[in-house]
């Protein structure tokens, strides 16, 4: 890469050049388009709204919140343009798992759709610096939208240096302590360069969606780097289920979908799978695919699943594989680009066969804002991911487990012990502990062990309870979906929580 580089530029103004600026850049289901040209525009609006109105110079961070749609994209595009840094949060998250995210990243503003702003400007006013927070989707002087109407469409894209910082993406890891990953203008076009350009391969007339929300870098991806760099469009949806993402291919031509295994096996029992054929590329993610399930897809619609692995300490996928390159029942090779290999308990390198820790080197790696949890994370150079993979003699990866406590539920990664501390702070609960039980539908869901305090009964009324305060203490989709009531939890001669032997009485 040159030493100066800033990727909006290579992902809007050039494309806009390449492409031109007629071509459709964003779709909504609501039939709502804006062009390459338009989305250009308005991430220049931003650009200035943040500069000249809100007094953003380049390196300071922006809270970015909002689930998927058009003027989040702008948003994100103008924020990089501007020189700035943007944070990224899910719009399900709750107000307590935003705190430590803000605490951690200090941002100077908050862009923020307006259905998402109260717990914002909660913060705000409890945190000790000046966050200034604009909403978009609101009606008032201070919204985004009303300002950037007042500015031109033009802006000069601030000159950053290619590792200057960009983004900077939460993931809650296995604790529930969020690690804020950190990547540069360079990182967002290598994902491109390695898994998007030589697996995903999309074509200028494509139409992607993708299940994920851009918050998740899988989403970032899928519906914003890949598209705009490819010429492509991106259907742009905020909350689809399984069975909206079938209706959205057969009705508005969706031509490539991105989403997690437990869709397709959800549009696959519910016999909807013809809505799929009209896909040129399926793509799955956030969790292994099962062989029965692709190999349904083959023979149903002659889809062959691009399967892949990723990170968000990688940003995207660096295991996959496409067309004839695939072999059902493995994720894949290394992306271009990319090492993999497979390390024993000692850090040794094992050979074909053996399951071990997966191990990845490529262009992107893992960058956390100052955090000890790098050194766990990157060892004799190798990015270790968590995950158990074996490796064949023809180089393919083949994954068995997930090495640490977090649960993979419907493509969404859940960390065990987060749900722990939310189940813990009910009144009732004296202590809780929190495993994957596996489920045909889902992968896993979340399941709970739970200790109630003396005398409190432990029905179904009580499990609704804990289900319900949940919920409100952290993301909805976080919520143990299976509660059990027990009398103790098991441990081990120094007190230490076997959290096998409660795996082992739900796989039971
Ligand atoms: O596999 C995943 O969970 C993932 C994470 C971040 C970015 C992309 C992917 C597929």
């Amino acid at each position: 890469y040159p030493d100066r580089l800033n990727a909006a530029a290579e992902l809007i103004d050039i494309p806009v050049s390449t492409f031109g600026a007629d071509r459709p850049a964003l779709r909504t289901p609501a039939g709502q388009t804006w062009s390459y040209g338009e989305l250009r525009s308005r991430a220049n609006q931003v650009a200035q709204v943040l500069t000249e109105d809100l007094g953003l110079v380049p390196g300071q961070r922006v809270l970015l919140r909002s689930p998927n749609n058009p003027w989040a994209v702008a948003s994100w595009l103008g924020v990089l343009k501007a020189g700035g840094v943007v944070v990224t949060v899910m719009a399900a998250l709750r107000a307590r798992e935003i705190a430590p995210i803000v605490e951690r990243t200090r941002p100077s503003v908050a862009l923020v759709d307006q259905r998402f702003a109260e717990d914002v400007h909660a913060l705000r006013d409890a945190g000790p610096s000046a966050l200034t927070v604009v909403e978009f989707g609101g009606d008032g002087p201070d919204d985004l939208v009303a300002r950037a109407s007042t500015k031109s469409g033009e802006f000069t894209t601030v000159d950053t240096a290619a590792d200057d910082v960009a983004l900077l993406a939460p993931t809650s890891g296995s604790t529930g302590v969020p690690k804020i990953t950190m990547h540069f203008h360079r990182d967002i076009l290598s994902i491109d360069n390695t898994f998007g350009r030589h697996v995903l391969r999309l074509l200028p007339d494509d139409l992607v969606a993708c299940s994920a929300p851009f918050a998740f870098t899988f989403g970032l991806g899928m519906l914003v780097v890949f598209p705009l760099r490819a010429g492509a469009c991106a259907l742009l949806t905020e909350a689809a289920t399984p069975l909206q993402l079938a209706q959205y291919v057969e009705e508005l031509g969706v031509t490539v979908l991105a989403t997690a295994p437990t869709a397709y096996q959800a549009i696959l029992r519910e016999g909807q799978e013809q809505r799929l054929a009209g896909l040129r590329v399926g793509v799955s993610a956030g969790e292994h695919i099962p062989k029965a399930v692709w190999e349904q897809l083959r023979d149903r619609l002659g889809l062959r699943i691009v399967d892949g692995i990723g990170a968000t300490e990688l940003l995207h996928i660096f295991l996959s594989a496409a067309g004839d390159d695939i072999r059902p029942g493995a994720t894949g090779k290394p992306a271009p680009g990319y090492r993999a290999t497979i390390l024993g308990p000692d850090g040794s390198e094992l050979g074909p066969g053996e399951p071990g820790r997966l191990g990845v080197i490529g262009p992107v790696g893992c960058r956390y804002l100052d955090d000890e949890r790098q050194k766990d994370y990157v060892v004799d150079g190798w990015n270790v991911t968590g995950d158990v993979f074996h490796r064949d003699e023809d180089g393919y990866f083949h994954y068995h487990a997930r090495g640490d406590s977090m649960i993979v539920s419907s493509g969404y990664n859940i960390g065990g012990p987060e749900v722990e501390a939310a189940v813990d702070t009910h009144p009732d609960v004296l202590e809780s502990a929190v495993v994957g039980k596996p489920d045909a539908q889902r992968g896993f869901v979340v399941c709970a062990f739970v200790v109630l305090r003396e005398g409190v009964p432990g029905d179904a009324a009580k499990a609704r309870e804990i289900q319900d305060h949940v919920k409100q203490v952290i993301a909805p989709y976080k919520y143990p979906r299976d509660v059990r009531f027990c009398d103790a939890l098991p441990r081990n001669a120094s007190g230490k929580l076997q959290r096998f032997a409660l795996r082992r009485i739900v796989e039971d």
